[in-house]
């Protein structure tokens, strides 16, 4: 199989074309094609592939190629054909949780390498995704702020997923939430376990405090960091279509999935790729 890849901006992303698949394709790690598919996220951060129609085991077996699953989240059902199947779903009265730059699951003190989400339905327009490149950003960053950050660490924890669980449970229903999810500090400029370059990994959806600043002083610096992830230079934005799927590599990039399509639908389905099987 011959695999195109194509850059989407100089700061992050490539759509791959030529991988022909069936529905109920099976993929197998360690495969020529899976190590061209894994060198093409490390490259690009995000890889997006059109017309891939993968039944929920087929999206499975997809994400394996990349390691194993795992890190499945604390707030969302699975698909009842899979198990390591998420389905985010959205529309109506179901307002879309994720219009915030976020790596995933940060909050724990393993973060999950890689995601796989598949668009199913899609609204007519909007509902678009973007990533931005935490290499970028990092590379972009004054130079003496640099080194002041590379001392640091920040806490993490579970953020607006706060809402629903005391919306539902009060101050145990958080309390729970909170045990679940977990809380983790990790260094605020980390390095990519393969290749090592730096990245910025704080979030505006999950970095609360930086480790031995005041309040204040952690407010304002995380503040500053969250403003310079927003600049669309280091930005890809993709617009869905039924069966578009992106895989991206959670460490040094960042999404923010656009909530402006409601009262429209819009379904997802997600696989989470715990460990990086090649990098261990
Ligand atoms: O729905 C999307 O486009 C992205 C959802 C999201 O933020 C996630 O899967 O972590």
């Amino acid at each position: 199989m011959t695999l195109v890849v194509d850059r989407l901006t100089p700061a992050i992303g490539a759509e791959i074309r030529g991988l022909s698949t069936n529905k109920s394709s099976s993929f197998a790690f360690g495969s020529e094609l899976s190590e061209q598919l894994y060198q093409a996220l490390l490259d690009n951060h995000v890889v997006v592939f059109r017309d891939l129609e993968l039944a929920p085991l087929a999206l499975a077996r997809f994400g394996e190629m990349f390691g194993a699953l795992g890190a499945r989240h604390h707030r969302y059902t699975t698909h009842a054909e899979c198990d390591d199947v998420v389905v985010l779903e959205w529309g109506g009265e179901r307002k879309p949780d994720a219009a915030e730059w976020h790596a995933d699951m940060t909050y724990r003190s393993t973060p999950p390498f890689a995601s796989v989400l598949q668009a199913i339905v899609v609204p007519p327009t909007g509902g678009d995704t973007l990533w931005a490149s935490m290499f970028a950003v990092h590379d972009a960053l004054d130079a003496g702020l640099r080194r002041d950050l590379e001392s640091l660490d920040a806490v993490h924890d579970m953020g607006a997923f706060r809402t629903p669980a005391y919306e539902e449970g009060g101050n145990e229903g958080m309390a729970e939430a909170f045990a679940q999810a977990g809380t983790a500090a990790h260094p605020i400029i980390a390095h990519h376990p393969v290749h090592g370059r730096p990245y910025l990994n704080v979030s505006e959806s999950f970095t609360r405090f930086i480790i031995g600043m005041s309040a204040p002083e952690s407010g304002r610096l995380l503040t500053h960091l969250f403003d310079l992830i927003n600049r669309p230079d280091f930005h890809v934005r993709v617009r869905w279509q039924p069966n578009t799927i992106a895989v991206w590599d959670n460490r040094g990039s960042q999404h923010y999935a656009v909530a402006d399509y409601l009262p429209h639908r819009r379904v997802m389905h997600r696989v989470a790729v715990a460990a990086d099987s090649r990098a261990a």
